[in-house]
């Protein structure tokens, strides 16, 4: 089995809690695509796309939020938020339907260590991914 270029970059990634290139994208400091913004979350589309409509919801407030697996109890809101952001955004940019994916440490293959939800479709998806 042979492990993709994305694989290998996301594996030689560490978590070490410095600001990411997503706290460049929320301070405007470099562009995206942006998809949709409100005081808690912003979504933009992904550089690097795995489907026809790939995109990204992210917390504005990264808030200790580097992965899924660090959120705390009291950020449960938050969470359900950007879920429902990204099902607010995947209905009206992939009506067919769509993937939600949240890759959470190496094993996951997380490359950047700011929560994020991959939000893709456009296409009929494939069961099971890789
Ligand atoms: O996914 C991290 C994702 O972030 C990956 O699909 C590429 C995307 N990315 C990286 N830099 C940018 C910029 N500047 N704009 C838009 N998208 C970006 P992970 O789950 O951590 O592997």
């Amino acid at each position: 089995m042979s492990t993709s270029d994305e694989v290998q970059k996301a594996q030689a990634v560490q978590d070490t809690g410095s600001p990411t290139i997503f706290d460049k994208i929320i301070a405007g400091e470099i562009p995206c695509n942006k998809v949709y913004e409100d005081e808690t979350a912003l979504v933009f589309h992904d550089v690097n796309p795995q489907a026809p409509v790939h995109f990204l919801v992210i917390p504005k407030q990264r808030a200790g939020l580097t992965q899924l697996s660090n959120a705390r109890a009291e950020q449960k809101d938050i969470l359900g938020h950007l879920l429902f952001v990204a099902a607010q955004e995947g209905q009206k940019l992939c009506p067919g339907g769509y993937r939600i994916v949240v890759n959470d440490g190496k094993d996951g293959a997380q490359s950047v260590y700011h929560l994020h939800l991959h939000v893709m479709g456009g296409r009929q998806m494939q069961w099971p991914p890789g």
